[in-house]
């Protein structure tokens, strides 16, 4: 593994003496040994600093040359974090106020220093106390619009396009992450599995059986490898959501590359319907949170709505992309055909997203890495019963994603499977 000369792993008192060699120290105020240092990260890959003035503070985030939830066994490229800040640039520019501003670089120390959210926090902590985001679903729905519209080939000349596809070729690590994670696995016997045994035994095995959702997967998994279709996030999880009522902001892009628009919209979903489904366990009795859920519903519609929309009207309102030349669709016949045009491609793009959804449920639960709104629930037989009842989804998902028209009927099903009788969605 590559590390770069000078690169070292910081704790807290390496960093203050980092910071207070910069300019941007003058912005905490206050002499550097009154400014407050804690380590956060709870995150599967890095370590996160916060630091503390009197007046300000940063984030700081810098690479390990391994994966933080396994160890030095499993050396993972630093490169993560350039990737990581040209992704944060990109994210910056075409949607403004919705990323952490970059304060500060340091390449061979694989180290970010950003904008401090405050009083934010991330969103799977806040859904798993049962807080409403009224925000949400507009302004992720802006980024990912934004995003992956604004870094595509509809909008982009075919030079720009091809060159954006360059800046991110080299992440590979990452993507590999996900190939195998998420789209391998799973499906297998690996070493990394867990899941809430012995209650989920049965399901798992009946995924490692089923070849059909297996062609499914493998099928994702070849759009994801070969579908250079935009700059995506790459790891649009809720944990990479940091949150008040008020403002959002998306975190996190190390895994950004040029890949399928469905992947990130699919991972909100996921995450979603994943937290929908966990509330079982967070309620203090049966029915509690029923309004919650309701609203988790209610967004999970209106991201796919609001994204269909946003898309829509940026393609509508753009005629630079080299995909489809403006001069060949100029009369009426044209523009009418390119309307319908412009429906099929997202009616293909919900059908992607509903497809890497169910992929990103499946490894939450079957894989390495799972998710905190699910594996806080002590008592494992709820635990047990929430998964089962997000993996049978899943499975639906996948295999018969061509089944679901409309993001109403993926609501309906997850009301339907929800309101099973736990022993049912649990065995
Ligand atoms: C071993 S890394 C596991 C997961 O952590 C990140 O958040 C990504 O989701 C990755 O797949
Ligand atoms: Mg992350």
């Amino acid at each position: 593994m590559h590390k770069p000369p000078g690169y070292r792993i910081l704790d807290a008192e390496s960093l203050r003496n980092l910071i207070a060699a910069l300019p941007l120290s003058k912005q905490l105020w206050g002499k550097p040994d009154s400014w407050t240092i804690e380590e956060v990260g709870d995150g599967n890959l890095n370590l996160v600093f916060l630091i503390r003035g009197a007046e300000g503070g940063f984030a700081a985030k810098q690479a390990l040359p391994y994966v933080r939830l396994v160890g030095e066994s499993w050396p993972l490229p630093l490169s993560r974090a350039h990737y990581e800040r040209a992704a944060l640039s990109r994210q910056a520019e075409l949607a403004p106020g919705l990323v952490p501003a970059i304060h500060h670089y340091d390449e061979s120390l694989a180290l970010i220093v950003m904008e401090l959210l405050e009083p934010h926090i991330i969103m799977r902590h806040g859904m798993i106390a049962g807080t409403v985001y009224p925000r949400f679903a507009e302004d992720i729905t802006t980024f990912m619009a934004a995003t992956l519209f604004d870094t595509s080939s509809l909008a982009l000349s075919a030079e720009d396009f091809k060159s954006l596809i360059a800046v991110f070729a080299g992440n590979t690590a990452m993507c590999k992450i996900t190939e195998n994670l998420i789209f391998t696995e799973p499906y297998t016997e690996a070493a990394n599995n867990r899941w809430t045994s012995p209650w989920l035994d049965g399901h798992a095995a009946l995924i490692r059986e089923d070849a059909d959702l297996k062609c499914a997967v493998s099928r994702l998994k070849l759009k994801f490898m070969g579908s250079p279709e935009a700059m995506i996030h790459g790891d649009l999880h809720t944990g990479s959501v940091m949150l008040t009522i008020g403002d959002t902001r998306l975190i996190d892009p190390e895994f950004a590359f040029m890949g399928p628009m469905g992947f990130d919209v699919g991972a909100v979903i996921a995450n979603l319907l994943l937290n929908y489904f966990s509330q079982i366990g967070h309620e203090e009795a049966a029915g509690a949170r029923d309004d919650y859920r309701a609203w988790i519903l209610d967004t999970v519609e209106s991201v796919w709505s609001l994204f269909r929309c946003k898309f829509l009207q940026r393609w509508e309102g753009c005629e630079t992309g080299d995909a489809y030349p403006a001069a060949l669709f100029s009369d009426t016949l044209g523009k009418a055909a390119l309307a319908r045009e412009r429906r099929a491609f997202l009616d293909r793009l919900f059908q992607d997203s509903l497809g890497f959804a169910a992929a990103k449920m499946i490894r939450r639960i079957l894989g390495i890495a799972h998710n905190i709104d699910l594996e806080c629930i002590e008592n494992t037989e709820i635990r047990a019963t929430a998964e089962s009842r997000s993996l049978m989804l899943a499975h639906d998902l996948m295999v018969n994603a061509n089944g679901y028209s409309d993001i109403k009927v993926v609501t309906a099903v997850a009301r339907q499977i929800n309101a099973m009788d736990p022993c049912l969605s649990g065995s």
